[in-house]
């Protein structure tokens, strides 16, 4: 009887929890069982439209993040590159190459007022509501990420949009009501287009990270612009000079123009020193 509970109770182990809890346990020293209670009281037993970038201030304090002077990469809209690099070379290391950043990368998870579960289905989407468990989850460890910035700091923005660094955020019609379902899915398909634009304007990058990089801790911003055919921006682009002016004084600037293919020949060849990349 003990044997087929055990299964039983097994088997109810939700399967986000089990992800959770396995690529947790490859990180050594981390009690895992910890971070997942600090986790999940982030969102559970609320509306998943209500969940606050500061409901996971507990998670932070439950797995901190070390700072790795000098090797740290930011970016934004250049995700598979990045991590097409990072996988193959220990160079940089990214926030999906940290515990928390690695645990939650590729998940959706939601609660449920008046429930203790956490859900996979039926979760708002990025930019359907603002205070969602995921977005508000990215805010929160993306700023944490950047709070321990130290030394020379990477960021790989991308040329193949118009403005790579780009702060501003225009909020979409959807968005000044109080949610979703109601509001979302009365939307045109023209102001879901847009709805989701204006989202994807509003980069963390630019808008949680830069802001938090600290002369005291930062010697240099290095950016490196991943250039692919027909670019549409590069290193003398305006957006960049904004990020420039952002940028805490003391914090020295830099900007590399780096073809796309560069940055990949270098992950498939390690005898490239990882200071030669680019
Ligand atoms: N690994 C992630 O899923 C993730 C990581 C999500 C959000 C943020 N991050 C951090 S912040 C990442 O490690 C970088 O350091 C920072 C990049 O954030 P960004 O400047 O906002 O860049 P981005 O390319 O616009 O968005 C990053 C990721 O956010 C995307 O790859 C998506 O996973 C998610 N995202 C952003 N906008 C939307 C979205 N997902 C669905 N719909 C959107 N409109």
């Amino acid at each position: 009887i003990a044997v087929v509970l055990g299964l039983t109770l097994r088997q109810n182990k939700s399967e986000f929890k089990s992800t959770f809890l396995s690529r947790c346990e490859k990180f050594n020293q981390t009690d895992c069982q910890k971070v997942w209670d600090a986790f999940e009281q982030a969102y559970v037993n609320k509306d998943p439209c209500k969940v606050a970038v500061e409901a996971y201030d507990p998670l932070i304090v439950a797995a901190p993040f070390k700072p790795q002077c000098n090797r740290m990469m930011f970016w934004s809209k250049t995700k598979d590159v990045v991590h097409g690099f990072t996988e193959k070379r220990d160079c940089f290391v990214t926030l999906e190459d940290t515990l928390l950043g690695s645990v939650l990368d590729g998940l959706t998870w939601c609660g449920k007022e008046g429930s203790k579960g956490t859900f996979t289905t039926g979760c708002p989407g990025w930019s359907e509501c603002e205070n969602n468990p995921v977005r508000s989850f990215w805010r929160r460890i993306s700023a944490a990420f950047a709070d321990v910035a130290c030394g020379d700091v990477t960021a790989m923005l991308s040329g193949s949009i118009d403005t790579p660094f780009n702060p501003t955020r225009k909020k979409a019609p959807a968005e000044s009501g109080s949610g979703r379902g109601i509001c979302c899915n009365r939307l045109e398909d023209s102001t879901k287009d847009m709805l989701w634009k204006t989202a994807r304007d509003n980069n963390i990058f630019a808008s949680i990270e830069v802001v938090r990089f600290q002369a005291s801790r930062i010697k240099s911003l290095n950016v490196v612009m991943v250039l692919q055919q027909n670019a549409k921006s590069n290193c003398t682009d305006p957006s960049l000079k904004n990020l420039r002016q952002t940028l805490d004084t003391g914090i020295t600037y830099s900007c590399k123009d780096v073809p796309e293919s560069r940055i990949q020949e270098c992950g498939a060849k390690p005898e490239i020193a990882c200071g030669a990349c680019w």
